[in-house]
């Protein structure tokens, strides 16, 4: 069990290209665990390698799980979860893509920003799961979106690459102004 920290954009891991995945073994059983640990913290939808620094073809999403809200525990670490369905995707690989839709995206990689970017309704994915095996899955809804943000991390492309230059220069700087922040804070340990 490891929370890892998360890179933000413009961190350069972010900007390459993921390798493909050779060795199905305990250090990726480890890695994958440990993906999913920091995307349930975060909380995320999906998170990819390079945003945790490894360029591998890896990601874990899950759309279908809620936050338990729990009034009694204000603090905010252990949350609970209900309905958790983890899925994991190795060297995936988006063969089809069907239908065009904007839909409102966020990333862990560039917290507190949401913007329409224009995405396949629908996709079919050929992908690797944790032990090698070879699977292909048509997807739809948010699963869809989530895949094709995801394979766009480990090609090292990130949604803001679909927006116009001035709008990801704006975040880009931003992301950057908050990150500085959030350092000092770390530093002089301040709450504010
Ligand atoms: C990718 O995104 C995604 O800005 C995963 O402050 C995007 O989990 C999948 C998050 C759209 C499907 C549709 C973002 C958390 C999480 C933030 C995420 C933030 C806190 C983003
Ligand atoms: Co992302």
């Amino acid at each position: 069990m490891a929370i890892l920290p998360i890179n933000t954009f413009p961190d350069a891991v972010l900007r390459q290209r993921a390798e493909e995945v050779a060795d199905f073994d305990a250090a990726l059983e480890r890695l994958v665990s440990d993906m999913l640990d920091t995307m349930y913290d975060a909380p995320g939808v999906g998170l990819a390698a390079n945003q945790i620094g490894l360029l591998m073809r890896v990601a874990v999403i899950d759309v279908d799980y809620e936050i338990e809200s729990d009034e009694e525990n204000t603090d905010p670490a252990p949350r609970k979860y209900k309905g958790k369905n983890p899925r994991v995707f190795v060297n995936p690989v988006i063969t089809k893509r069907t239908g065009a839709t904007p839909f409102k995206e966020g990333c862990l990689s560039v917290p507190g920003f949401y913007e329409d970017v224009k995405r396949a309704v629908e996709v079919d994915v050929t992908y690797q799961d944790i032990k090698g095996t070879t699977h292909t899955l048509h997807a739809t809804g948010l699963l869809a979106i989530a895949l094709q943000h995801e394979v766009d991390h480990l090609d090292g492309r990130l949604f803001v690459d679909h927006l116009s230059p001035i709008k990801r220069s704006l975040i880009q700087s931003k992301v950057k102004k908050e990150r500085a922040r959030g350092f000092e804070r770390s530093k002089f340990h301040v709450e504010l």
